[in-house]
């Protein structure tokens, strides 16, 4: 059987790959299956620093597969509540606390469920001819896999309820106008710009990293007092660690620094 998702190593990058093609990488319950199984790994292993997730072919994804069987309650109707409770609901947790650095890379159009699983990433770059699309209103369904929660706070709430009550496309080159995204590439160069990408950030102080992660998260619900709190106790830690010192002699010493994330 073919893969639904497919999973290369490029250095200390980890290159996750949705590979539904025919059906614009979808998601099923088995290719949320494989990807929170790949996640896991990575965020085990210690070689890799980066995850580059990216789809197959033409996009990146059209969001959940609308033709896959629906689960149904007591009475027989349609129930929308276990897929999400069993997948999209644990992979947005898993993103939004994953130790490692996780990069969207949009190839192509991230629709549905699966802009906001982008959105769910820490950075996202994009094909020139990408776009982002909160599509559920078309469907009589209402945004889920958290973009409820990220879009506001990325764009505002007035924006993000246009986004989704109009179901308008965001084209890349808006989307990163809008800060969405961070860089734009040609698609002829994408595949290659995206992974030079998460290289140059796989060779960054992943100690350092990740706690930048942990306290730009912890400031959506925290006020100033607690966050400078946060940040003093997670510098401290910082400035303990082995990157930190060869941080400050390749300052000194005017060469590239050669972090090992300890
Ligand atoms: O069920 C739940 O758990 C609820 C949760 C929902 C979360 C969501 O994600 S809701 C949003 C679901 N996604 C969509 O509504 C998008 C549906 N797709 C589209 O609107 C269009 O395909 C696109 C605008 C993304 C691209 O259009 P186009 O013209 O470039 O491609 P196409 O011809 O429509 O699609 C190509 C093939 O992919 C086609 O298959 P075929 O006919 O060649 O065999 C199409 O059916 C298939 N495909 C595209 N999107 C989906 C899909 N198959 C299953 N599910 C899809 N979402």
């Amino acid at each position: 059987m073919t893969p639904v998702l497919e999973s290369r190593r490029e250095g200390a990058v980890a290159v996750l790959t949705l590979a539904r093609p025919d059906k614009l990488n979808a998601f099923t319950a088995e290719l949320h299956a494989a990807l929170r199984e790949a996640l896991a790994a990575c965020a085990e292993d210690e070689g890799v620093r980066v995850v580059l997730l990216t789809g197959q072919g033409r996009a990146f994804s059209a969001g959940q597969d609308l033709t896959e069987d629906l689960p149904r309650d007591e009475e027989g109707r349609i129930d929308l509540g276990p897929p999400l409770a069993r997948d999209y609901n644990p992979l947005i947790e898993m993103l939004a606390g994953y130790p490692k650095l996780t990069v969207a890379a949009l190839n192509g159009p991230a629709v549905g469920a699966s802009m906001n699983i982008a959105l769910a990433c820490d950075i996202l770059v994009a094909a020139r001819s990408a776009y982002l699309q909160e599509a559920f209103a078309r469907i009589a369904l209402i945004p889920d896999a958290g973009g409820t929660w990220i879009l506001p706070r990325l764009v505002g709430p007035k924006r993000a309820l246009a986004l989704m009550l109009t179901c308008d496309p965001i084209p890349a080159e808006e989307a990163r106008a809008m800060g969405l995204v961070h860089a734009v590439y040609e698609d002829a160069d994408f595949a290659r710009e995206a992974l030079d990408f998460a290289s140059r950030l796989a060779q960054g102080p992943a100690l350092a990293q990740a706690m930048t992660k942990q306290a730009v998260r912890a400031s959506l619900g925290n006020d100033l007092a607690s966050q400078l709190a946060l940040e003093a106790e997670l510098q401290r830690r910082a400035g303990f660690s082995d990157d930190f010192h060869e941080g400050i002699a390749a300052f000194r010493e005017k060469r590239a620094p050669r972090f090992t994330g300890r």
